[in-house]
């Protein structure tokens, strides 16, 4: 019984991928690229913990009533219809792991949705503290507006402004929308997550992304990152993230939006900061092939220290 639950929160919470894509035949979920989904990965396993003595419990209930009390064992029934220990215990029992499961998983929820303040956790941010990442802090936010559309992507970097006042923007189109002549699916550009113009972030870098759409409702969803946010036409909705390892991640549409809502992929290039900027530059001056052709290697990151690198 230990092992199996040793196994169940060791194996959910292993894997350090500098990428994340779905696997063929893998279990669980994707390996985490952000805090947010550490945290998720560990709420995953402790929930299962519960899950399983309970599933265990209710099953051995069960099969011992069948046993014990069949007609062909138990010819002559007790007639009583009340037993106040009983009912107590099956009241209070649930209420208290629902307590037990409500304790960490409000403080994911309050991580994930609240924008995180920049200027408190560069200046008192404790270096040792995996939640907060007070050098990140210092450089602030980036911006990047993510609308759905039917069926692509339309990415916006408001912080990017041409000397006309428009934002850098482009639609991220999929590579693969399930007809007979869909270039080839490779390693390089899998079968419905590859896309023409990726989203590319900085690593170490704290992104606030917004989501909207332009027709229905689209959602926004990288599972390494365990973000996964409503696209909705006239609304704004609005989460951070943070990647420490450059990569490539990869999501897709989440939200049931017409025919070809499976021919709408995400893929987000994580690249290190100066890459990102010679990226920014080309797709400023309108180049988005040579862009595209700027992050098609990820570099690795030069020693700027990141937590994994220091922990090593
Ligand atoms: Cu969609």
């Amino acid at each position: 019984m230990r092992a199996l639950l040793t196994l169940l929160l060791t194996g959910l919470a292993a894997g350090t991928a500098h990428a994340a894509r779905p696997e063929e035949g893998a279990l669980g979920l994707q390996p985490a690229a952000t805090r947010i989904m550490e945290r998720l990965h560990f709420f995953h396993g402790f929930v299962m913990v519960f899950l399983t003595a309970v599933v265990i419990l209710v099953l051995g209930l069960l099969v011992w009533v069948m046993v014990r009390y069949n007609r062909k064992s138990n010819d002559e029934p007790r007639r009583f219809s009340h037993n106040t220990l009983v009912e107590v215990v099956w009241t209070v029992v649930p209420v208290v792991i629902l307590v037990l499961i409500a304790i960490p998983s409000f403080p994911n929820l309050y991580y994930q949705d609240a924008e995180p303040d920049l200027d408190k956790i560069a200046q008192s941010g404790d270096l040792d503290d995996p939640n907060v990442y007070p050098e990140a802090a210092e450089k602030g936010w980036l911006t990047v507006k993510a609308q759905g559309n039917q069926w692509n992507w339309t990415y916006q970097y408001p912080d990017f402004v041409d000397d006309a006042g428009y934002a850098m923007e482009f639609v991220s189109n999929p590579l693969h929308v399930g007809l007979s002549d869909d270039p080839a699916h490779t390693q390089d550009a899998p079968r419905n997550l590859a896309v023409d113009y990726p989203m590319v972030v900085p690593a170490n870098r704290y992104i606030r992304y917004q989501t909207t759409a332009s027709d229905v409702i689209h959602s926004w969803t990288v599972p390494s990152f365990g973000v996964k946010t409503d696209a909705i036409p006239g609304k704004l909705n609005q989460g951070w993230f943070l990647v420490e390892e450059p990569g490539v991640y990869y999501g897709q549409c989440s939200e049931l939006c017409g025919v070809n809502h499976a021919f709408m992929p995400i893929e987000v290039r994580v690249v290190p900061e100066d890459q990102f900027d010679r990226w920014a530059e080309t797709m400023m001056e309108g180049d988005y092939d040579a862009a595209a052709e700027i992050v098609a290697e990820i570099e690795p990151l030069d020693e700027e220290a990141t937590r994994l690198a220091a922990a090593q």
